[in-house]
């Protein structure tokens, strides 16, 4: 019977190899949209914080609302305002990052229904550490939450 003492130490190292990562995955705060007709393109903003020790990324949005979501920044670079695509948001360690108007945005091509005030368009948001949270894009002409004030 000696070979059932291995079967713990099996046992443990299996418990260890979670990602750390599950523990404290990523937050959305203040998730809103703009009003929108049905085939047309939503936008999406909130902010984003990381309250693990771990850095990670924002890699993909999913969304049954829109036949497609993607990730986008504005900029402007001579005077002219243009917008790309990004394949990933990287969320520091205890760090956040802001989607508001002119930088990082969501972008929800070919909304299944109109976005009226009030409504709410439902995502998953997709990290690099495996982590899916979901949020609720509240419909309105700003954040539904004030931004806390801070130092
Ligand atoms: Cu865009």
């Amino acid at each position: 019977m000696r070979h059932s003492l291995i079967f713990p130490a099996v046992v443990a190292v299996a418990a260890a190899s979670i990602p750390a990562a599950a523990a404290t995955p990523p937050q959305v705060t203040g998730a809103w949209s703009r009003p929108a007709a049905q085939g047309a393109t939503g936008v999406g903003y909130m902010v984003l914080k990381n309250p693990g020790r771990a850095a990670d990324a924002l890699v993909s949005v999913e969304t049954p609302a829109a036949r497609t979501a993607m990730i986008h920044r504005s900029s402007i670079t001579n005077g002219v305002a243009s917008m790309q695509m990004v394949s990933r948001v990287p969320l520091a360690g205890g760090g956040s990052v802001t989607f508001a108007p002119g930088g990082y945005h969501l972008m929800f091509v070919g909304l299944a229904r109109p976005l009226g005030p009030g409504d709410s368009l439902p995502a998953t948001l997709v990290f690099a550490s495996g982590a899916r949270v979901k949020a609720a894009f509240v419909v309105g002409l700003g954040p539904p939450v004030a931004t806390p004030h801070q130092h």
